[in-house]
């Protein structure tokens, strides 16, 4: 993935950033917290040339809405006149942003900047992104990664299983574990995968609910359930305490939406931390850091995934040598003139230049938070 595209001419006229909220048509309930609508900052680039390119970040926070957009008017005024290269502006806004540290929403700001920086490249350029980074379009695997939270009603939850298999010809989904015991999950799983059969992946999440001991307690009893991955076990930033789960299990386990820069994914990597990554757009620093996370996944030949953002994602995959499965949500298909389609449990790549994404400007108002 490194070959360096050809950059058309462009230059950083102005960023717009739009917050809206939008319901979540299946509630994801975490260990954590449950998500019932989500805060996202819409962001446009828009260019001398007339070129605007687009981008979404997942806010977590709606206080944190109002604080990235003004990090983006901090990027934008650093950037206006500048040439649209996005590797070029990366490394100096992450320069430029040293001090306070280039985590946190600071980062999440700069990778919205990024990705929306590398749709305008691409919509020059007349490619869709994963063409501008040298790979061709292809089905992306998919697993539906809506809904299937923590519920108590076990009849409801594999339920809902069925209604996410059957939403596109999914072969695959995650579930959320974390429950108050043991017990708990195992009920929870057992539930799910009588009602999907044998044929089904089935991921399995902790959003990092458990201690060392209780994961490996928790996971030996998993390893009986032919689950696919084991996804956050333990605290995201406890290397050496997933390495541990690692040698001990013989689920996979996953980590890596909590990789902030490629760097540390090097890390979690060289300390034996994960069986498979799954990064993040916007902490693994946007398509730019995509990038360099390929290449060191690659290096070390361990399967990638996505975590949220399918829409871009599903370019960047396909431009990842060891492309793995490619996380759907539908977060922000009602924002969009075209969402992402899925079908027979692939993400199918849009063939318009850049990467495929068009705001739909009345669902826009309906959700723009003022
Ligand atoms: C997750 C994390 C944050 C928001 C939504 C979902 C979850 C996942 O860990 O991997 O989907
Ligand atoms: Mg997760």
């Amino acid at each position: 993935m490194s070959n360096e595209p050809e950059m058309p001419l462009l230059t950083v006229r102005a960023i717009k950033a739009t917050p809206v909220e939008v319901p979540l048509n299946f509630v994801l309930g975490t260990s954590q917290q449950a998500l019932r609508q989500v805060p996202l900052l819409l962001i446009d680039l828009e260019t001398e040339e007339g070129i605007t390119g687009r981008s979404y970040l997942f806010c977590y926070l709606r206080a944190a809405q109002p604080a990235i957009a003004s990090l983006l008017g901090e990027i934008e005024s650093l950037t206006k006149g500048e040439r649209a290269d996005p590797v070029l502006l990366a490394a100096r806004l992450a320069k430029r942003f040293t001090l306070i540290g280039v985590q946190g929403i600071v980062r999440m700001a700069l990778a919205g900047f990024d990705v929306a920086c590398w749709d305008a490249v691409a919509i020059a350029a007349d490619q869709p992104l994963v063409t501008l980074l040298g790979a061709e379009i292809r089905p992306i695997p998919a697993y539906n990664s809506c809904g299937l939270g923590i519920k108590d009603d076990l009849g409801e939850l594999a339920a809902e299983a069925e209604t996410l298999l059957a939403m596109d010809g999914f072969k695959a989904v995650k579930l959320r574990l974390g429950y108050p015991t043991l017990q708990g999950d195992i009920a929870a799983v057992q539930a799910v995968r009588r009602r999907i059969g044998d044929d089904v992946a089935l991921m399995v999440d902790y959003n990092q609910a458990l201690s060392r001991d209780e994961a490996l307690a928790r996971g030996r009893a998993l390893d009986a359930e032919k689950i696919y991955w084991l996804e956050e076990p333990i605290r995201h930033d406890d290397y050496t305490g997933a390495a541990a789960l690692a040698r001990a299990l013989k689920t996979p386990v996953q980590i890596g939406e909590n990789f902030s820069m490629p760097a540390n994914m090097e890390v979690a990597i060289d300390a034996g931390a994960a069986d498979y990554v799954m990064p993040d757009l916007e902490r693994i620093g946007g398509v730019t850091g995509w990038r360099q996370a390929a290449d060191i996944a690659a290096a070390r030949k361990l399967k990638m995934s996505s975590h949220l953002f399918p829409e871009v994602s599903a370019h960047l995959l396909a431009a990842t040598p060891t492309c793995h499965f490619l996380e759907y949500v539908d977060w922000a298909s009602v924002l969009l003139q075209e969402p992402l389609i899925v079908s027979d449990g692939h993400a199918i790549i849009p063939r318009r230049p850049g990467n495929g994404m068009m705001w739909n400007s009345e669902a826009v108002e309906r959700y723009r938070v003022r």
